[in-house]
């Protein structure tokens, strides 16, 4: 017999929305939308082979990057079943370089989407591990419509977070401030069930460090002393998988640390603040861990940009602050 009650994310979405006492409903309507979304897109993703979705399409998209044919239909699923329900005043897309009007046809919401459709798409053809990423700010600015200002917002003010990684099995984890909570899909009853309830980073957990050290000789001599001080130690094991989604579940779940550090190459780092960075340090911190640029809290960065990027420290709490005195120079080897 299971050793917990059978939950679907819509009822768990539910019993949450009754934890506040001024939800009108839309928000959870908003939720519903996306873990449907999530899976669709998750039925191609795990066809994708059998139908010859793999291999670019041919186009590149505003990062100029080369698109996966994955990425196309992932975009175009996200954004029609959330552009017409009236719970958006707009959404912004890693694959479009400027916000997205919700078509004149359709009512407005109070709510913003941003998501990355399929992150670490470069993935797709080899079979490793890809995901959606998304985060939930609510409309602040006056007109009917909503602008980029309403997407330009600090990470604090996040109303939600979460992801979905297609991997061995199609999870949705999401956080609405009130604990993160992950849903593994039966695709036998098309349903997200509840299968990792109030997820905390393990502390000390395990000591995992995550960065790509193939870049040893871009980074700073302060981000080389840290990746060299954790294998002095030889307490360390490294991961890498190369798709963010899959390596931040890893460090969710496991502990450890997730770098992906800025260098002579990417001087800003190569994550994208507002549907990468920000709703990972949401979840982070929702999980008692927690996320930096290497400086500061990725959560009270002030965006100046769509699409900016940002170096990216996150996982368990005394990792993420071990980083940030490296990289000042301050912390005693
Ligand atoms: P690198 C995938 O392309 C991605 O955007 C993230 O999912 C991942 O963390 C990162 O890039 C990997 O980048 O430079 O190590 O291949």
């Amino acid at each position: 017999m299971p050793s917990t009650s059978v939950v679907t994310i819509s009822r768990h979405i539910n019993d949450q929305e009754r934890r506040h006492p001024d939800a009108t409903g839309a928000f959870s309507n908003l939720l519903y939308d996306l873990a449907l979304a999530a899976k669709i897109v998750s039925r191609e993703v795990n066809q994708a082979g059998l139908f010859d979705l793999l291999g670019s399409a041919g186009e590149t998209n505003v990062q100029g990057e080369t698109v996966q044919k994955l990425d196309q239909f992932a975009h175009e699923v996200i954004y029609k079943a959330m552009d017409h329900a009236g719970h958006l005043c707009c959404m912004a897309s890693e694959e479009c370089e400027d916000i997205i009007a919700i078509p004149d046809r359709f009512p407005i919401g109070e709510y913003v989407l941003l998501f990355d459709p399929l992150d670490g798409s470069s993935n797709i053809d080899i079979n490793v591990s890809i995901g959606t990423i998304f985060s939930i700010h609510r409309k602040i600015s006056s007109g009917e419509r909503g602008t980029l200002e309403d997407c330009l917002q600090r990470g604090t003010e996040q109303l939600a977070a979460g992801y979905v990684l297609y991997g061995s099995s199609t999870m949705l984890v999401y956080t609405t401030g009130m604990g993160v909570h992950g849903f593994t899909l039966d695709p036998s009853i098309g349903e997200f069930l509840l299968s990792h309830p109030d997820i905390r980073i393990p502390d000390p957990g395990a000591r995992l460090y995550s960065v790509n050290e193939a870049y040893r000789d871009r980074w700073s001599d302060e981000q080389r002393r840290l990746v060299d001080h954790m294998k002095g130690t030889g307490r360390y094991s490294a991961r890498y998988i190369g798709s963010l989604v899959a390596d931040f579940h890893r460090t969710l779940l496991r502990g450890g640390i997730f770098m992906y550090p800025a260098d002579s190459k990417s001087p800003e780092g190569k994550l994208r603040l507002l549907y990468e960075a920000a709703p990972m340090a949401m979840l982070a911190r929702e999980a008692g861990g927690r996320a930096s640029d290497g400086v500061r809290d990725i959560l009270d960065i002030e965006p100046q940009s769509l699409h900016q990027r940002t170096p990216l420290f996150v996982g368990s709490a005394p990792l993420v602050d071990l980083a940030e005195r490296f990289l000042a120079g301050t912390s005693e080897i």
